[in-house]
């Protein structure tokens, strides 16, 4: 990641027009952004970490927090938490394939709350299945600073299953946790159980995959989510990809409670698209482009009145040795940011994913 991050300074691409420098993170592979303003003024996110040689999703080991004033100039506050500090010590050789994959972390009361997935051998599904069966559900950690090693405080979460936890605060002091496939409750106050009954949302689409995020735009919630894949793809007569293929994006539903019921309302941000005909094929296909993740995990957060958009691609594996060399390795991704804005009726105006 050293070449890119030379590249980078070589070419000036922080400079206007590329305001922002996707992608945000250069010297280490960051997944999974979930941003938040802190009590500090400044705007926080806690990232899952790809491994730097990189392996699947089970090679993920780790969560950093970053911080940053302006956006553009990302502060590595370094580990927060470690797959070696929630592994019990007793764990069988089987259980260390556990991984952390995407968290959320949140301020309440002087305390900041890490919520992260478990991944774990289900042993009793598995013997009854006759094959390995993993199974997850989120756990809690906590510190007084979010600089600082997260401690454990609840290590399941009773009633939740499934992965990619978010938190979401309303207005009212409501507090909400968001899990899986649109899973949702209401928090309780000691933020580390439930204090309603989990119930599967109403999103509107057949096509939610993963990735769930909670944005209230004026008096309208927003869940946002990665949508499942689609593999028939259309090519465009200038042989790009079709943008409006629907293949591997995020897209958002919109209600008028947390809870829902949500209507499908469309694409939140377009993934890196490029000409298929006109560069290195990617080894998952031809269409593939090259900076494709396999799968796409949203943040949004609003800073000193503009709303942002955070996301993953695998740009920054695309440099190599000092050149660009796509594609870019699925699980090793890095956050980028773009700004989101909306059209007079609120609608989001569909983010394109940047290198810039
Ligand atoms: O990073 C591992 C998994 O990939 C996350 O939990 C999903 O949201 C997807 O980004």
């Amino acid at each position: 990641v050293g070449a890119f991050a030379q590249k980078q300074k070589k070419e000036n691409v922080n400079k206007e027009p590329y305001p922002l420098g996707n992608p945000v993170i250069t010297h280490m592979y960051t997944a999974d952004a979930s941003p938040h303003v802190m009590p500090d003024g400044r705007v926080w996110m806690v990232t899952s970490v790809d491994h730097e040689d990189g392996g699947g999703y089970s090679t993920m080991h780790a969560y950093h927090t970053f911080s940053s004033s302006d956006m553009k100039n990302w502060v590595d506050h370094g580990e927060i938490l470690h797959i070696n500090d929630i592994i019990p010590e007793n764990t069988t050789e089987n259980e260390k394939d556990w991984a952390l994959w995407a968290p959320d972390m949140i301020y309440k009361d002087g305390l900041y709350y890490l919520y992260y997935p478990v991944r774990i051998l289900d042993n009793v599904a598995s013997e009854k299945a006759g094959k390995r069966i993993v199974t997850s559900y989120i756990a809690v950690a906590v510190s007084d600073s979010p600089t600082k090693r997260f401690r454990v405080v609840n290590p399941k979460i009773e009633g939740t299953k499934g992965i990619d936890p978010a938190v979401f605060i309303d207005d009212d002091g409501e507090m909400y946790l968001y899990w899986g496939e649109h899973m949702a409750a209401k928090l309780a106050d000691n933020m580390i159980e439930l204090a309603s009954k989990p119930v599967k949302l109403e999103v509107g689409t057949k096509r939610f995959m993963e990735a769930v995020w909670m944005n209230k735009v004026g008096e309208e919630y927003h869940i946002s989510y990665h949508t499942k894949y689609d593999w028939k793809i259309k090519i465009t007569k200038d042989n790009y990809l079709d943008p409006d293929r629907k293949k591997s994006e995020l897209s958002y539903s919109v209600g008028k409670s947390p809870m829902g019921p949500f209507t499908y309302a469309g694409t939140l941000n377009y993934e890196l698209g490029t000409n298929v005909n006109n560069g290195p094929k990617s080894p998952n296909g031809p269409y593939v482009p090259w900076f494709q993740t396999q799968s796409n995990h949203g943040g949004i957060v609003e800073f000193h009145g503009q709303e942002y958009l955070f996301y993953h691609t695998s740009a920054l594996s695309s440099w190599r040795q000092d050149k660009f060399e796509g594609p870019g390795t699925w699980t090793q991704r890095s956050v980028c940011i773009d700004k989101l804005n909306y059209d007079k009726g609120n609608k989001i105006i569909p983010v394109q994913q940047t290198i810039e």
